[in-house]
């Protein structure tokens, strides 16, 4: 690791850029290389008709697995047979009944997508709006375009954990673009121009067998290591999301630099990769690795929370 740790605006200084390309006013960055064509890539991917969602179960009792300062999601009861049983509840004509919660949480607390505004340095967001549009709710860039758009595609999983030959990824364990090429090549796939690419760590899976303080001791998840070569390959491959099985979407602290989450500005603000983080993909690995198809299309769209940061969403695989 380098002895002082370099601000990104050095640590990026002359790698590629989105901005403006598909105009002053767009708030959906890479999604926009997801076109028709796109769409019916994804389509033709599909044989069998299986399915498999990969959210996370929110608010589950146990626990769900959460970026560390943030708390899980909470759902309280409101209104339940209780409440009619002991004369509470209200009266409709015809004597229906009926039960009602509600939940506090992280926008950021579930599977869920990242608002390309969601991650900055150098006060400005991605397109080059100002960090100012923050304040107060994510005017410029927020999640709610990417909830009008929606997400589909042709989506490729790389189970990097498979490859490994783990059943789950160390702590802060990381790999390279060249890395899942190479796993790419040993499932027999090929990542294509404007894929969505999925990655599987095994390391969501894994909080739901370990013990939650071991999980998040010195907080290092594994992942995506930043390099000039990695951006490069992302922008040249036009990649427009990026979907990981861990809370962040890449390796805590890049081990060379010392710099925390550098792709999200390289990736996120910079050419506006959109982030999907906190997948449960170990089903669809399995049937995956099962059926040899490693492709497939995706569709997720994140809920349509107005000046948001991220919201959270359960994405759709059809093979
Ligand atoms: C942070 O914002 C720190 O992470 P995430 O993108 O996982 O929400």
């Amino acid at each position: 690791m380098s002895e002082t740790v370099p601000d990104l605006k050095e640590l990026l200084e002359g790698l590629p850029k989105n901005w403006g390309k598909w105009g002053n006013d767009d708030e959906v960055g890479s999604l926009n290389y997801l076109d028709s064509a796109q769409v019916l890539k994804g389509i033709a991917t599909v044989r069998a008709g299986k399915t498999f969602t990969l959210q996370v179960q929110m608010g589950n009792p146990d626990g769900d697995p959460i970026w560390p300062g943030r708390r899980p999601a909470q759902r309280m009861n409101v209104l339940d047979h209780g409440h009619f049983m002991s004369g509470k509840g209200p009266h409709f004509p015809g004597n229906m009944e009926y039960c009602d919660d509600m939940m506090v949480m992280y926008l950021q607390g579930s599977t869920q997508y990242d608002a390309l505004g969601h991650v900055w340095y150098d006060d400005q967001i991605y397109n080059g709006y100002d960090a100012k549009t923050t304040i107060g709710g994510t005017a410029k860039a927020g999640v709610l375009p990417i909830g009008e758009r929606g997400v589909v595609g042709r989506g490729v999983l790389i189970d990097m954990a498979r490859h490994r030959g783990k059943d789950v990824l160390d702590k802060g364990e990381t790999f390279t673009h060249e890395d899942l090429l190479e796993a790419a090549a040993s499932q027999g796939v090929t990542i294509e121009k404007r894929d969505i690419l999925l990655i599987r760590t095994g390391w969501i899976g894994s909080f739901y067998r370990r013990d939650p303080e071991e999980f998040y001791k010195d907080f290092k998840e594994p992942g995506l290591t930043f390099s000039p070569e990695l951006v490069r390959w992302f922008h040249e491959m036009e990649i427009p999301n990026l979907v990981t099985d861990t809370i962040a979407n890449e390796v805590t602290i890049d081990p060379k630099s010392g710099v925390a989450l550098p792709l999200h500005s390289a990736l996120m603000r910079n050419l506006g990769v959109a982030f999907t983080e906190i997948i449960l993909p170990d089903e669809l690995a399995d049937d995956c690795a099962e059926d040899g198809q490693w492709d497939f299309l995706y569709v997720a769209a994140p809920l349509k929370v107005v000046d948001g940061s991220g919201a959270p969403v359960n994405p759709i695989i059809i093979k």
